[in-house]
């Protein structure tokens, strides 16, 4: 099956996700085309039948803005002609699958009705979506998609609240590579951070407002206070200087490492010893899933669909949002016992080991396959 997948290329959750499908299909004999304005962030080595084509944006002198969506289109209908694509599949609604819908009309007249797949992440419907800007064209591309996916309870009964949503939501949950923690153990990782033994506490985000990531400086300043502790934070975005300040008014800034972006987060996840999520709003969660994956508890907050992803009591603690009182003292109690700390890491590796790539690739090739066969009907 020849399959178009149309992602953000950054680091944000959707675009992780979109990649890393989209490797596993091509391993099991898809042929992959990725199409995207600049090449996805995680697709970093050759993989065969794997493809990408880049969207270029050209300006001109009278746009203020660039078309980018009427751009994406073309690009999507010249690859679907040249490549004799059998599906699409659109990772987040705006722009990729309103732009996808475009393309399949533009197409429909040319003698081919592709069918098309619509994966909701989370802000594309819960933050960005259901705002009147994108409101009537996110819920048209839902409801002309063949198939829709979310990738939690939580994110499918958001959708069908707030749209007026016509068609089944599939929920596939995001999946995750368990197999290499033990792997990625280094112990010149945690001499460099914590040259004093100290318990290494991390986050990981795209350092948006809905984050609060003011609050994971908060719980960790008090995790501190009671237990020597430093606190890696990978990730860059528009609240960096907010926090950098922060870090430096709570005298933190000893003990709070901030990393940038990184590649291999992995391996920086498997050397430290607690994910902190605070986020306001969160579909899934998928940052904390990479931290269980790789043996690290999480303690995070209630919000949208990360109970469905933190098992609270067993793989971490999940607290209401802004409680840093309540988050803190479950750190400290994860953490101030090197037995507790194993088992909560044991437990968390099990349970990522619930998501597992398997599952949620036969969830989608079923999907393509019903989608591909409404057409022929
Ligand atoms: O919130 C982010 O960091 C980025 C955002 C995205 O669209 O890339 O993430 C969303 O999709 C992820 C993958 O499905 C989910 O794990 C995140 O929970 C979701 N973010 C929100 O709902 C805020």
């Amino acid at each position: 099956m020849k399959i178009g997948i149309l992602l953000y290329p950054t680091f944000g959750g959707s675009g992780v996700m979109a990649t890393e499908l989209g490797k596993v299909l091509a391993q099991r004999g898809f042929e992959v085309h990725f199409i995207s304005y600049n090449i996805p962030a995680r697709l970093t080595h050759f993989h065969g039948n794997v493809f990408f084509h880049e969207v270029s944006v050209k300006s001109y002198p009278l746009f203020d803005y660039v078309p980018y969506e009427t751009i994406l289109a073309s690009k999507i209908v010249d690859i679907v002609l040249r490549q004799n694509l059998d599906i699409l599949h659109a990772h987040y609604a705006i722009p990729h699958a309103s732009a996808a819908i475009m393309a399949k009309m533009i197409l429909k007249e040319k003698g081919i009705d592709i069918p098309l797949v619509t994966t909701l992440h989370g802000t594309d419907i819960t933050l960005v979506g259901r705002n009147p800007t994108y409101k009537p064209v996110v819920e048209y591309s839902i409801n002309n998609s063949e198939a829709v996916t979310a990738v939690s309870e939580s994110l499918k009964s958001d959708t069908k609240s707030i749209f007026n949503i016509k068609n089944e939501i599939d929920v596939i949950y995001n999946f995750v590579h368990v197999d290499e923690s033990e792997k990625l153990k280094d112990d010149d990782f945690r001499i460099s951070i914590a040259p004093n033994g100290e318990r290494i506490l991390v986050h990981s985000s795209n350092f948006r407002k809905v984050k609060r990531i003011e609050d994971v400086l908060k719980v960790f300043n008090e995790v501190n206070k009671q237990l020597p502790s430093k606190l890696v934070i990978i990730g860059d975005g528009p609240e960096r200087d907010a926090i950098e300040d922060l870090c430096q008014k709570l005298q933190l800034c000893n003990s709070i490492i901030f990393l940038g972006r990184q590649e291999a987060v992995y391996e920086i996840l498997a050397n430290c010893d607690l994910f902190l999520l605070t986020s306001e709003t969160e579909s899934f969660g998928l940052a904390a899933l990479e931290a269980m994956a790789c043996g690290t508890p999480v303690v995070s907050t209630n919000a949208g669909g990360i109970p469905e992803v933190n098992k609270d009591g067993y793989s971490g603690f999940l607290l209401p949002v802004g409680d840093v009182k309540g988050m803190a003292d479950k750190a400290l109690y994860i953490l101030s016992s090197d037995e507790r700390l194993k088992q909560f890491s044991n437990n968390a590796l099990k349970h990522a080991k619930e998501f597992s790539i398997d599952k949620a690739i036969d969830g989608y090739c079923k999907i393509y396959n019903r989608a591909i066969a409404s057409k022929n009907k």
